[in-house]
C-alpha cells in the first residue's frame, strides 16, 4: 500500500512541521499489517507488566493521586490561504501524581505518538526547534527507529527504560499506538516526591507536559 492512500488519508509531501523520521515513522505505521500491530501491543503490554510489577514496591506514603490519566486529542484542520494546523495535545497537560502512582495514556487520534521524559532544556520553543528537535531523533533511535532509514514498521522497542525501572528521567519513553490498535498504556511515575518530570511526545514536538511528582 503506498503513503497516503488507506485509513491515513495525509498529504505528507506539503508538511514541514514534523521531523523527517516521524513523518516515516507514521507511514510505516500504514503499512503495518494488523497481525503486526497485534505483536507490537502484547510485547509493550508485557513489558508493561514487568515494569509495573517491579514498582510497586514504591507506591504508597506521597500526597498526590495514586493514579492519572493523560488523553490524547486532536485532529489536523485548515483555513485556505491561511494556515494548516495540527491541534494533537496531551490533556491534561500539567498533572500532578504520587511516587510510585499509575499514569494511563490513551490515545484517541489516528497518529502514533510518543510519550518521553526530557530535560526542560531540551523542550522545543520555536519552530524552528521543532523542525530540528534533536532529543526527538535521539529518543527515536532509543526505540530502534533509523531517524535517517526508510520505514520500517513500528517502534522496534516499545518501551525505553534509562537507569532505574519506571519513568524517572530523560530518556525514558513509551509509544502510544494509533486509536484502535492497542488499548491505553499505563506507566508507573517512579520519580521521587518532590520533582517535575518534563514530558513530549518526539514525534509531534509540540506536544509538551510536565509531571509534579508529590
Ligand atoms: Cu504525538
Amino acid at each position: 500500500m503506498c503513503a497516503g492512500q488507506g485509513a491515513y488519508p495525509r498529504s505528507y509531501g506539503i508538511r514541514q512541521v514534523h521531523p523527517p523520521w516521524a513523518l516515516r515513522h507514521q507511514e510505516a505505521f500504514m503499512q503495518l499489517s494488523n497481525s503486526w500491530r497485534a505483536l507490537v501491543v502484547a510485547a509493550l503490554g508485557a513489558a508493561l507488566l514487568v515494569l509495573a510489577g517491579s514498582a510497586l514496591g514504591a507506591a504508597g506514603k506521597g500526597k498526590g493521586p495514586a493514579k492519572a490519566k493523560i488523553v490524547i486529542k486532536g485532529a489536523e484542520t485548515f483555513k485556505p490561504n491561511a494556515y494548516i494546523k495540527d491541534s494533537v495535545h496531551f490533556v491534561a497537560g500539567t498533572l500532578t501524581i504520587r511516587s510510585g502512582g499509575t499514569v494511563t495514556l490513551t490515545n484517541t487520534t489516528d497518529e502514533p505518538h510518543t510519550f518521553s521524559i526530557v530535560k526542560k532544556s531540551q523542550l522545543p520553543r520555536t519552530t524552528k526547534q521543532i523542525q530540528e528537535c534533536h532529543v526527538c531523533g535521539e529518543i527515536a533511535k532509543a526505540h530502534g527507529v533509523n531517524p535517517e532509514g526508510p520505514p520500517s514498521g513500528p517502534p522496534p522497542i516499545p518501551l525505553v527504560n534509562v537507569g532505574p525501572i519506571g519513568f524517572d528521567e530523560p530518556g525514558d519513553s513509551v509509544v502510544i499506538n494509533p486509536k484502535g490498535h492497542g488499548g491505553p498504556v499505563s506507566i508507573k511515575v517512579t520519580a521521587p516526591a518532590g520533582s517535575t518530570l518534563n514530558f513530549m511526545c518526539v514525534i509531534h514536538p509540540w506536544m509538551q507536559g510536565r509531571i509534579l511528582v508529590k
